[in-house]
């Protein structure tokens, strides 16, 4: 053990600010870290206008019914590791959703959290590197469907997303979610950075729904590489092995899965 770094690293501290209405929790998020805020700030919404997915997609966040928050982190670790955080949330999210709910829970990789096939969770990180390159504070946004039911999705997403009631009957309250979240995330995320990646990775596999299928991948909504998901390496990129042997590594973009 590093005894000078282990001093170093302080427990996260959950600084809660609440607010009824946000355009996105992560624009606010970044306009607190971009003034200074702590590492451990947490912006939470009630209800976003314009909550945020990835790629410019709309993410649907509703008042009352879900849990939208983002974190403010300045992780020690080496950028080159900033992904890894969008795993570690992950592999936080399942556990505590599976503990609160007895379900099983699976993530696609990188940011999706799914029960039944259907989407009930989704991470939106974002890394800002200051001149030297290192991490300068990352933003984790987070999406949690809580108590919608299947009307409250509209015809499109009912199809596609899930939410804890949905999946139980039971209507759960979203404050007992967040900060039986954030002692988890909190737990896992000082692990990692005394001790490395090797133990979300491996709870990361088990949760997975991805290793072992046919995946496409896409980058801005074009299919660059298509293969069977292996691995993924130390780093927290995926290995997918194409139809002629060769193994593509992927950090970025998105993949499409026929079947998780
Ligand atoms: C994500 O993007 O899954 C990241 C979502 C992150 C949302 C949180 S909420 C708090 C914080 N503040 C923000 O502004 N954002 C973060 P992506 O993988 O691109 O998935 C987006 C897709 O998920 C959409 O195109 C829809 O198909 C679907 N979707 C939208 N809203 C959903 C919902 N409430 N539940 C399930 N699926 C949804």
């Amino acid at each position: 053990m590093d005894r000078k770094k282990f001093a170093q690293i302080k427990p996260l501290s959950q600084n809660l600010q609440y607010f009824a209405e946000l355009d996105s929790t992560n624009v606010t998020a970044k306009e607190f870290a971009e003034k200074g805020a702590a590492e451990g700030t947490v912006i939470q919404a009630g209800k976003q206008l314009s909550g945020k997915g990835r790629l410019g997609r709309v993410w649907e966040s509703q008042a009352g019914k879900g849990l939208w928050f983002s974190m403010i982190l300045r992780p020690t670790v080496a950028a080159e590791y900033g992904a890894q955080i969008t795993l570690l949330t992950a592999v936080a999210v399942a556990r505590i959703l599976q503990l609160l709910t007895n379900k099983n829970f699976a993530i696609k990789w990188p940011n999706d959290i799914l029960l039944d096939g259907k989407k009930i969770c989704g991470i939106l990180s974002e890394m800002a590197l200051d001149v030297e390159g290192d991490i300068d504070y990352t933003i984790v946004g987070i999406g949690i469907n809580i108590n919608m039911s299947s009307e409250d999705f509209g015809a499109q997403l009912a199809a596609t997303a899930t939410s804890l009631y949905l999946a139980t009957g039971i209507e759960y309250e979203r404050e007992q979610v967040l900060r039986a979240f954030l002692d988890e995330f909190g737990r896992l995320y000082s692990h990692w950075q005394l001790h490395g990646f090797d133990d979300i990775r491996r709870s990361w596999l088990q949760y997975s729904c991805t290793l072992g299928h046919k995946v496409v991948v896409k980058d801005n909504d074009e299919e660059i590489y298509s293969g069977v998901a292996e691995d993924m390496d130390d780093y927290g990129s995926l290995l997918v092995r194409n139809a002629a042997g060769e193994i593509g590594s992927f950090d970025f973009g998105e993949i499409s899965i026929r079947s998780c």
